[in-house]
């Protein structure tokens, strides 16, 4: 093939992603409870080593294409959208003015809501510093966000204390640091529960997000386990409001099994929010784009949650790879992503429903029997051997979900060359 033409590169990446197939409408895509992030969309392919590959991109275009797109939700940080500067000032209102008018033109809502506890200077030390000016500021960031999700109609905010942690150990004390923290969720609360009753809105929820390394080296919180056992120490005065926004490859970077945090969460009433993404175990925070890297364990993921009725929103926090262009965050990324996300929940449904995974999994429960009355429950041998045969279906079961995944099920053959 001869080089191509840089003025027929978009025509080229269009014609494939359609000749892709298999893509959804922005109506049904609407149907799904999706949401993009402002941060996503507006990525511009930077990180430590690497200078941006695309240049910047405002709300106005984001929400825009978002509403192209068919994501009918959109979330954001305080500071993607406000400078810091303007924050709880003049400018602040004109902004949210602007971004009410992007979101009804666009028939784009705001779903949920989160502040910037990481990157400014202010948080070096975290936002549960040692200074009490620092721990003020953050009482007042997130306690403004709460006003600024309620003025844009959000359901939900979100905490992701990545700078909660140190670098060198024995300077602060991890028991002041996390009842200061406390305090700053704790102010958000209270301010939501005034702002709720004067907007006769209902109170957001509040989401804590863990990940286990980045940006500090050792991090206070670093799993949604930790953070249940936070929520159920005490120190929130409000901890009815308080539950997980779990990120699949959060959870996966530790070395966990997304799925089993996933079930912990749902098992503590918490699974409040959940961000969606993909990538590798115990590496860093790659967030690529759901489906890429694990889709059959996607696929599990989402038939546990199907089967246990989350209905909470699907958070399209990932990173476009720096070699996608920006006409490829809209073309290819995110439609991309809603569509692979689409397919593995349909495929979930369809996994609950397989008759053969439901006979297996029905048979597994009603467990086996030696022919006698009953097993004698002090006797393991005989109860181990009524079982015997009946546990194979483990696997058989583990096979039919790769079918569903691959198609096999539905008939797709491959014909083998004789040879
Ligand atoms: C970073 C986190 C980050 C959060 C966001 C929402 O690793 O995933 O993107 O999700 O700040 O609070
Ligand atoms: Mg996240
Ligand atoms: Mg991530």
């Amino acid at each position: 093939m001869k080089p191509v033409p840089i003025d027929q590169q978009q025509a080229l990446v269009s014609r494939l992603m359609h000749a892709c197939g298999g893509s959804y409408s922005p109506e049904t895509r609407r149907k799904y409870y999706i949401s993009g992030p402002q941060w996503a969309a507006a990525y511009q392919g930077q990180a430590l080593f690497h200078a941006p590959t695309r240049p910047a991109i405002g709300f106005e275009d984001v929400i825009r294409k978002y509403g192209e797109i068919g994501i009918g939700y959109w979330s954001t940080h305080d500071t993607d959208v406000i400078p810091t500067e303007a924050l709880g000032r003049d400018q602040q209102g004109e902004i949210v003015a602007r971004l009410q008018k992007a979101l009804s033109e666009n028939g784009v809502k705001c779903s949920m809501v989160t502040t910037e506890t990481f990157y400014h200077a202010v948080w070096a030390a975290s936002p549960a510093a040692e200074a009490p000016a620092v721990r003020e500021y953050a009482k007042f960031r997130v306690q403004n966000t709460v006003e600024v999700g309620h003025e844009l109609g959000a359901g939900f905010a979100v905490y992701w204390p990545g700078s909660l942690g140190y670098y060198v150990q024995g300077a602060i004390d991890e028991m002041d640091t996390l009842r200061w923290y406390a305090e700053a969720l704790n102010a958000a609360c209270d301010r939501d529960i005034e702002v709720a009753a004067k907007k006769g809105r209902p109170t957001l929820k509040h989401c804590l997000e863990a990940k286990p390394f980045e940006p500090q080296a050792e991090i206070l919180l670093p799993t949604s386990d930790a953070m249940l056992a936070f929520i159920a120490s005490g120190l929130l005065t409000h901890p009815e409001m308080v539950g997980l926004n779990p990120e699949y490859l959060h959870e996966l970077m530790w070395g966990g099994a997304p799925r089993a945090a996933l079930a912990r969460a749902l098992l503590a009433g918490k699974l409040f929010h959940f961000d969606i993404n993909d990538g590798y175990r115990l590496k860093h925070d790659v967030d690529i784009g759901v489906g890429l890297v694990n889709p059959l364990d996607w696929l599990n993921v989402l038939v546990l949650l199907r089967s246990h009725g989350y209905n909470g929103p699907f958070n399209l926090d990932y990173k476009p790879p720096r070699t996608t262009s920006q006409f490829g965050v809209f073309e290819v990324s995110f439609p991309s992503a809603v569509d692979r996300f689409i397919t593995l929940w349909e495929m979930a449904g369809e996994a609950i429903a397989d008759p053969i995974i439901k006979e297996a999994t029905d048979a597994l429960k009603a467990g086996g029997s030696d022919g006698n009355s009953g097993n004698d429950p002090r006797d393991a041998d005989a109860i181990a051997k009524a079982n015997r045969e009946l546990l194979t279906l483990h696997e058989l079961i583990a096979h039919r979900l790769v079918q569903i995944l691959l198609g096999l099920d539905r008939g797709r053959v491959f014909s083998i060359q004789k040879g």
